[in-house]
């Protein structure tokens, strides 16, 4: 598709019960950039190849989880067209003004059925990443600090009412619907893998009785080579591991599965193949997404951690 609307994951604000122990994880073991600290106490970051001010905000509070989740999109006119879509669609919005969040433009905020907090921008200032756009380098020192991922790449959440936040995604923020998986009876869509781009995925969403609930923050590595670095780096800092290394069925990711201090998973990654606007959609059974490989592909098991344990 065309990317003339929503254009790609933008920021995640991440609840953690302890602020200097979530900052020395996302900034210190993974390797962000702390790009700055607001007046309501909140840490900026930015992974070290993103241009924009920030992807991840970190605000301390007494239980962990996602406050929400924010995608960019191409202008303001697209922001208002998506925001007067998303009124007549029967959801509300709410605006927040340009600088609650720092160096963040307008915000349209909506709740989806399945209680999770979305929302759309159009401008953030561009701090660059480092390397310049006349004959830049491909890195430099700022891409082997700690984990370094290249950017915030999506979410999987965990909520009721998957059907409908399908339905919302698809006919009315204009993204395609990738891989599913379904069921125990097979009679409905238990998981959704949606993108906006040409990506696998930019938002995921399976079924689950409690709203609103995190399943992981995702962040990109370049390679397999470097998500094995990753384990590394996980292991020599006592970093728990859910599941991994290994590779994910369902969209072809290399993937580990972690938890940072506050018990929010967060996954490193690498791969997936490209999606185009013809692409047939992948169906998973529910036998598929354990011992068919769905979620861990070298084990075919279904980890009980992957359905019970969400912050
Ligand atoms: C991802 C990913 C499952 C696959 C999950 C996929 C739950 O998290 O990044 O591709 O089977
Ligand atoms: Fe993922």
């Amino acid at each position: 598709m065309a990317m003339t609307g929503v254009i790609r994951p933008g920021h995640a604000q991440l609840r953690v019960l302890n602020l200097e122990e979530g900052i020395h994880h996302y900034r210190d073991v993974l390797g962000m950039q702390e790009t700055g600290r607001d007046d309501q106490g909140r840490v900026y970051l930015k992974c070290w190849e993103e241009h924009d001010h920030s992807s991840l905000v970190l605000r301390e509070a007494d239980s962990a989880g996602l406050d929400f989740f924010a995608f960019k999109v191409l202008d303001k006119a697209t922001l208002d067209r998506l925001d007067g879509r998303l009124r007549e669609y029967g959801l509300p919005t709410e605006r927040i003004p340009a600088g609650e969040m720092l160096e963040t433009g307008e915000r349209v905020r909506f709740t989806l059925p399945s209680g999770h907090q979305i929302e759309l921008y159009a401008e953030k200032t561009r701090v660059g990443n480092g390397l310049g756009h006349v004959n830049p380098n491909p890195w430099n020192a700022a891409a082997e600090k700690g984990i370094a991922p290249l950017r915030l790449d999506h979410c999987l959440l965990y909520g009721p009412n998957v059907a409908k936040v399908q339905e919302i995604f698809e006919k009315v923020l204009g993204f395609q619907l990738v891989e599913r998986s379904l069921t125990p009876e097979g009679d409905a869509n238990m998981g959704i893998w949606l993108t906006c781009s040409n990506k696998v995925h930019d938002i995921a969403f399976v079924e689950y009785p409690e709203p609103g609930k995190l399943h992981h923050l995702s962040f990109l590595l370049s390679s397999w080579d470097k998500v094995l670095r990753a384990a590394d780096i996980m292991s020599m800092n006592s970093v728990p591991v859910d599941i991994g290394p290994t590779r994910h069925g369902i969209t072809q990711g290399a993937t580990i599965y972690a938890w940072d201090p506050s018990g929010n998973r967060f996954e490193t990654f690498m791969g997936g193949y490209t999606v185009y606007p013809d692409h047939e959609v992948l169906t998973w059974t529910f036998e598929g997404l354990g011992e068919g490989g769905g979620l861990d592909f070298a084990q075919r098991k279904l980890h009980e951690s992957f359905l019970t344990v969400v912050t």
